[in-house]
């Protein structure tokens, strides 16, 4: 091609194919784009399929399901309830980064590209795969999402750079409004995809349908009338009843399981003599029990917000295994939710006597999407995990040597009753107070056995009986107080807290991890 003569520079980059600059803005848009497309399609398939097919979730859902006990407990800790938009931001961003390393490669070999694109949807279908629920229609979204990303992607390479053979030197980028045109239109797609899906993934919620024409009867045994004196009248402690809106939510769940009543069933199986399926309005038929409980979360920190009491109205769930005829040597309920999460509970904690229930209604509605709706479980004096099953669709009596449940499989404890535990709500840690009278209160809790006596002392006073509200049952927590003559300076204030066993909290602190954290709650406030 050159009509240059006498000696030539060498130019390395001339050469049969062109290649143009490595990270080149067109590059990193055309990877970028192709997922965006990919994520956007699979999406819209998804509003169809339901979310186990939505591959961004499934990955997020995988991540969550593999991260080792420490980085979950730290997630936990770090970002409470909003661990969920973390962790898809994280998904999101390392997507991002990758596609736009897929659209560089792209840029050198179309191939390239294509292999990328490839290993993008291979990492999608697998995380699919590998949930607990899934099936192979499922990969569907993830694979047309790949097609027509593919073809997006040639298409953009196409109007991004000229590859004549022969062109030496960088390759001379096509026509800048051509390819411009190819990049909006492909982001117009991506973006149509993906809003469209979501917004018909949310009108297809057949949970917050369903729940909407669900009629719930009255119970045949209403909890007992709360007496009027369950506040310690002191503001700044967490109310006794909590609000629905205000209920902490621990789950795996990174969308809320939406569930039909009207497809819903029931199962109960394993090791019983005669196993049985319950449509919802069969399990309504054998009337509520209302209680009163109060719920936690193991992963709870001493000082921690993941506690709740909540009015619940369910089915007895002891006579329902009972009816089925447990088989001898048997000593784990295995729970079952729609989304794959399994619970193990000690079945002589669901036949002792106590108000283990299949849940239906809380504080009076049905049970919120994110608490577990239609049905869940309730075992009081356990930690959530290991009793409190949301979404429930199976349980199956069987031992715990036969089997490890989701978080016994991850080292924690197979049987957990709730650790006699104490919290101070108010004054708030570090806060600033006036010398004089400060009431110090909080909420003391020990299911089963139920609080006798909280202590309070300041710096390295004696311990004083602060005043206990009524305790209406053993299973809910009990609000505290005590009137501190609070001079000038920086104090350390500590709680602790007795059982009807005579046992005190212990003073060593004990993270959650395996079985539920212990030590004193304790705050640093300053009197002026
Ligand atoms: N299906 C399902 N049920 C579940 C969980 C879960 O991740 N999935 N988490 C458990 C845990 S650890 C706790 S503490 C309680 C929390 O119930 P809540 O979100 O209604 O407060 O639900 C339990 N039931
Ligand atoms: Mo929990």
């Amino acid at each position: 091609m050159s009509t240059q003569t006498g000696p030539r520079p060498v130019d390395r980059r001339s050469g049969p194919r062109p290649r143009p600059h490595r990270w080149h803005p067109r590059a990193v848009l055309v990877g970028v784009l192709a997922a965006a497309v990919a994520l956007g399609v699979a999406r819209l398939a998804a509003a169809f399929l339901g979310p186990a097919s939505d591959p961004v979730l499934a990955v997020g859902a995988t991540a969550v399901d593999t991260a080792p006990q420490p980085v979950k407990a730290w997630a936990i800790r770090t970002f409470g309830t909003a661990d969920k938009l973390v962790l898809l931001t994280g998904v999101y961003t390392v997507l991002t980064a990758a596609a736009a390393a897929i659209g560089v490669a792209a840029f050198q070999r179309r191939r390239y590209g294509l292999l990328g694109l490839a290993a993008f949807t291979g990492i999608g279908v697998t995380a699919i795969l590998t949930r607990p629920t899934a099936t192979a229609l499922d990969t569907l979204p993830t694979l047309g999402g790949a097609a027509v990303a593919a073809a997006a992607m040639l298409l953009l390479l196409r109007t991004a750079t000229t590859s004549s053979p022969g062109t030496v030197g960088r390759p001379r980028l096509l026509n800048r409004r051509q390819f411009l045109a190819t990049a909006a239109g492909t982001t117009a797609t991506a973006a149509g995809a993906a809003t469209a899906g979501t917004t018909l993934a949310a009108r297809n919620a057949a949970g917050s349908r369903s729940r909407a024409t669900v009629v719930l009867p009255a119970p045949i045994q209403p909890a007992a009338r709360l007496p009027a004196d369950t506040s310690a009248g002191v503001n700044g402690v967490a109310p006794f009843i909590t609000a629905n809106r205000d209920f902490y939510r621990v789950d795996t769940a990174l969308a809320v399981p939406q569930v039909d009543v009207d497809r819903w069933r029931l199962t109960l199986d394993g090791a019983v003599d005669r196993p049985r399926t319950w449509r919802f309005d069969e399990l309504l038929a054998r009337g509520l029990m209302e209680r009163d409980l109060t719920l936690n979360c193991v992963s709870n920190e001493v000082g921690g917000p993941y506690i709740g009491t909540a009015r619940w109205s369910g089915v007895p769930l002891a006579p329902l295994l009972r009816e089925a005829g447990i088989r001898p040597g048997q000593d784990q309920l295995v729970s079952r939710s729609v989304d794959g999460m399994t619970i193990g509970t000690p079945l002589v904690a669901i036949l002792d006597g106590r108000d283990a229930m299949l849940a239906v209604a809380m504080n009076g509605e049905p049970l919120p999407l994110e608490n577990g709706f239609p049905v869940r479980m309730l075992v009081p004096g356990l930690y959530g995990y290991v009793g409190a099953c949301k979404w429930l669709t199976a349980m199956t009596v069987t031992t715990f040597d036969a089997f490890d449940t989701y978080w016994v499989e991850r080292g924690w404890a197979h049987d957990a009753p709730v650790k006699t535990a104490s919290r101070i709500d108010t004054p708030k840690p570090f806060a600033r107070r006036p010398a004089g009278p400060v009431m110090i209160a909080g909420v003391a809790w020990a299911q089963r056995r139920g609080i006798t006596a909280v202590q309070v002392q300041v710096d390295d006073g004696p311990w004083q009986a602060a005043r206990l509200a009524a305790g209406p049952s053993p299973d809910l927590w009990r609000q505290w107080a005590y009137r501190w003559p609070a001079t000038p300076g920086s104090h350390t204030i500590r709680v602790r807290a007795s059982d009807s066993t005579g046992a005190t909290q212990p003073e060593r602190r004990r993270t959650p991890y395996p079985d539920g954290a212990t030590g004193w709650h304790s705050i640093s406030v300053t009197i002026t």
